[in-house]
């Protein structure tokens, strides 16, 4: 697998003669327009069981002809997408330029990809985005990928909402920061979430990007394509408890006000190591900003 959203395996299953069904045929057509190569999308159709005559059928000239053209890249005020969201991180630098602030670095880890940054928002900032949510608060749900839409999930039980994307000059200003920071334009990332965790609350480890393997996760891309990072944001700090755990390599990211955690996943899959959750608040309330970053423009 490359940096593709995978075929999936359980609606292309591998057979002695693989008919090219319309399904794989849009979803190629979506791969391409995305800008992902064809050596990338001949991998992923590899792993997810495809045949090599299958390959040919869907991915040789004839196939790529009649694709549409990918878009020109978006220019935002971080300029136009590389190929994954992230600092530049060259020479072990202790600052990144993030536009309006320079923001610390403060740990790197390679697999699974985190960052984790200080003094990204000022505790103004963090006070302004609580008080912008706290009247606006519901108990969280999560994007089911059974069905496509949403639901209340045991495994999460935050209270949570969703600024719209530059809703006011601060969550402007904070979304223009990011996509500094991260390289990544303001319109490929989902609306600000905040979430407020009360004593007790949880985020039980899970993935942030949508299994390909799920029924309803092709209605979800069709809006932006795949999550391929998320940054959190701490506004406030729990008494005890609260941090943000990556339980494949044992690192836990303490919640401190103004500190972001960056990580990415360059493909929807368990290998990206990327499993994380939110630690139980033992005491005091933690808030945490969200930011997801899609492939594409979310609109
Ligand atoms: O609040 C957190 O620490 C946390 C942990 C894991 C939030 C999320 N995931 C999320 O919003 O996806
Ligand atoms: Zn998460």
């Amino acid at each position: 697998m490359t940096d593709t959203q995978q075929a999936s395996s359980s609606s292309h299953s591998a057979q002695a003669s693989q008919p090219i069904s319309p399904e794989l045929r849009r979803w190629v057509a979506e791969q391409m327009a995305a800008g992902h190569s064809n050596t990338a999308l001949r991998q992923s159709m590899r792993d997810a069981g495809w045949m090599q005559d299958a390959i040919d059928a869907a991915l040789g000239p004839a196939a790529v002809a009649a694709a549409p053209a990918p878009p020109a890249p978006a220019a935002g005020p971080a300029g136009p997408p590389t190929q994954e969201p992230g600092p530049p991180l060259e020479g072990a630098a202790l600052y990144v330029d993030a536009g309006d602030r320079q923001v610390q670095v403060l740990l790197t880890m390679k697999h699974p990809r985190v960052v984790v940054f200080g003094d990204l928002l000022s505790d103004e900032e963090c006070e302004g985005l609580i008080a912008g949510a706290r009247e606006r608060l519901a108990r969280s749900l999560t994007v089911e990928t059974k069905t496509g839409g949403e639901a209340l999930n045991v495994d999460r039980t935050s209270d949570g909402m969703f600024f719209t994307r530059g809703e006011s000059p601060l969550v402007q200003r904070v979304e223009e920061r990011i996509a500094r920071l991260l390289h990544w334009p303001v319109e490929f990332g989902e609306g600000l979430q905040i979430l407020r965790y009360a004593p007790g609350a949880q985020y039980r480890p899970h993935y942030d990007y949508f299994d390909p393997a799920e029924p309803g996760t092709p209605t979800i891309l069709r809006r932006g394509g795949q999550r391929l990072a998320t940054l959190g944001i701490y506004l406030q700090e729990a008494g005890q408890g609260g941090g943000t755990t990556f339980p494949d390599v044992g690192l836990e990211v303490a919640p401190r006000r103004g500190t972001g955690v960056f990580f990415s996943y360059d493909r929807p899959d368990p290998s990206t190591r990327t499993l994380h959750g939110g630690a139980p608040v033992l005491a005091g309330e933690k808030w945490v900003a969200t930011k997801w970053l899609r492939e594409r423009e979310f609109a």
